[in-house]
């Protein structure tokens, strides 16, 4: 794995969990071009370790994430105008495109507010656990652009219409507890358990089969779009790659024999 980029990424390892953690904490781990392509050379290195079979994406200090750096020069419009449609296909479309299509289960610890990408990135890993003290904002429309960053497609997804045009439209922040009632996270965690939580399922998700996971992601995303017909073909498609696999036999052996399954497959 390439060296932790100590200035912007933290790159924390326990076992074969992967914790790569936004370290900009001055400006709540706020989005430069630096971070971005840092995280996303960290991500590319881990989908290729066969050793990591978990990531974590968390942040340093009292926040998860801010969103775009709204200081970088890259985007303030200070000087003149951006093109921040560069900008966002540039930094963003790779990370949330490389965040979907991880080979092994991804979890975001949201210890604090999580805003605009930063709340897309979030939401893009497969399990979302918040502190009860985070809180999630659609911080776009306040600087009068709209949701990106993958957040147009995944946020109905998760809550629904009415609710996605609520926090949209609105960019109030949404307290973790709500997040968790409206299905737009996993779980909110009391605070002085958020860490204990985080490991343990961090630690639990790294002992499933990572690729029979990765399969039923990328079948969850498929199936939203396409017709029953397609979801079923899809299924059996994947239920055929997998049948083949070593961690298929190591379940059901597993189970046979009453114990622990070991899996390896990626
Ligand atoms: O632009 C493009 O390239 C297009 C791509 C867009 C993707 C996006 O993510 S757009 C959305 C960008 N993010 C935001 O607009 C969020 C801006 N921040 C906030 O709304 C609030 O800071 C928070 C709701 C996130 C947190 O509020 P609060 O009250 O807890 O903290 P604070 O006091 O506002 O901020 C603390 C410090 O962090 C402060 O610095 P200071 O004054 O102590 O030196 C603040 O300026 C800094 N900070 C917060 N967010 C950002 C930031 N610095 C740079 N960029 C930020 N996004």
């Amino acid at each position: 794995m390439t060296a932790p980029d100590a200035a912007v990424l933290r790159c924390e390892r326990e076992g074969a969990v992967l914790t790569l953690r936004l370290n900009r904490p001055e400006a709540l781990n706020a989005l430069n071009g630096e971070l971005c392509a840092a995280l996303l050379r960290e991500l590319d290195a881990a989908a290729a370790d066969p050793s990591v079979r978990c990531v974590v994406l968390a942040g340093a200090g009292r926040a998860f994430c801010a969103g775009q750096d709204l200081r970088d020069p890259a985007v303030a419009p200070g000087d003149g105008p951006r093109d921040l449609g560069e900008v966002v296909a540039a930094r963003y479309r790779p990370l949330v495109l490389r965040l979907r299509s991880m080979p092994v289960p991804t979890l975001a610890a949201v210890g604090g507010v999580a805003a605009g990408a930063g709340a897309a990135l979030a939401l893009m890993c497969d399990l979302v656990l918040a502190r009860r003290g985070a809180s999630f904002v659609q911080a776009f429309a306040a600087i009068a652009l709209v949701p990106d960053s993958g957040t147009t497609w995944v946020l109905p997804r998760l809550v629904g219409r009415a609710r996605a045009l609520g926090m949209t439209l609105l960019g109030e922040k949404l307290p973790a507890s709500q997040a968790e009632q409206c299905g737009l996270i996993w779980k909110c965690v009391d605070d002085e358990a958020f860490d204990a939580e985080v490991g343990a399922l961090a630690a639990r998700l790294a002992a499933q089969p990572a690729r029979a996971l990765a399969r039923t992601r990328e079948l969850l995303d498929a199936g939203a779009a396409g017709s029953l017909e397609q979801a079923l073909d899809a299924e059996a498609a994947a239920q055929r790659e997998l049948g083949f696999a070593a961690d298929y036999a190591e379940g059901v052996a597993a189970f046979a024999h009453k114990r622990a399954p070991r899996f390896t497959d990626r």
